[in-house]
């Protein structure tokens, strides 16, 4: 088979879908995620942080798999808040809302609403465990919203997604993992298993609702309680 790492790093350049790569184990994903990675840090980009995926009920039977997985979040990733971000380099992009983590040192010290741009580069967002892993678990884009100390309560704050001023989802932070808290420190441990340090910078802890495909021209904004805002605008 051709490289795996090179087939999904031109699947996402190109904004082509590729067939499922049927990877056999998740450490097997997490191998190619690292080298696919590794190809995009050699042409500049940076590590800023890193993303939670699978970390709700609705998402998980969303893509039909119940394991939470994780994927690194890159400068080039990141759309300022209140931005806009080219949604003709993705192939078939999907938002969803999230809260975000600001890591240091390995405690979080501050917390966002923020937006996740999913897009898988599988056709027909299809996929196992070990491919949507080696896909960087579908990352393309993300914004963070104004950060705040952390509230003493986040495990279950109400959570809007709206479109073009329209409410299309409605979730509550209990969605993930019961609390967002919990997937940072699920995800800390899954990173070590893989020898990874989650420790610093952004970790987005996972979605609140299921994902909804994202047009261009959309202006998508999600409000956490508590927490305010995160926007883009998808051109
Ligand atoms: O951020 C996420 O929860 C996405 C994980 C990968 C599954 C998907 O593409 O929906
Ligand atoms: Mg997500």
């Amino acid at each position: 088979m051709a490289d795996p790492a090179a087939l999904l790093d031109e699947a996402a350049l190109n904004a082509k879908a590729i067939p499922q790569l049927d990877l056999e184990t998740v450490d097997e994903g997490y191998a190619v995620q690292e080298t696919l990675l590794a190809r995009r840090w050699a042409r500049g980009e940076r590590l800023v942080g890193y993303k939670m995926g699978l970390t709700s009920k609705a998402k998980m039977a969303q893509v039909g798999v119940n394991e939470v997985i994780f994927g690194r979040l890159t400068d080039a990733m990141q759309v300022p808040d209140g931005g806009s971000v080219d949604v003709a380099r993705f192939i078939h992009p999907r938002v969803e809302p999230e809260v975000a983590f600001l890591l240091r040192d390995g405690d979080i010290v501050a917390v966002a609403a923020a937006l996740e741009l999913i897009d898988s580069r599988y056709a027909d967002f299809k996929f196992t465990l070990p491919d949507v892993i080696a896909d960087n678990t579908s990352g393309a884009a993300f914004t963070v919203g104004a950060w705040h100390p952390v509230p003493v309560g986040i495990d279950n704050l109400g959570v809007l997604l709206e479109i073009d001023g329209k409410v299309v989802q409605v979730g509550s932070t209990a969605a993930i993992l019961g609390d967002p808290r919990r997937a940072w420190r699920d995800g800390v441990a899954l990173a070590a298993r893989h020898g990874v340090e989650m420790s610093d910078g952004i970790l987005l802890a996972g979605a609140a609702t299921a994902a909804v495909p994202l047009a261009p021209g959309a202006h998508v904004r999600t409000v956490v309680q508590s927490l305010g805002t995160a926007s883009l605008r998808a051109l």
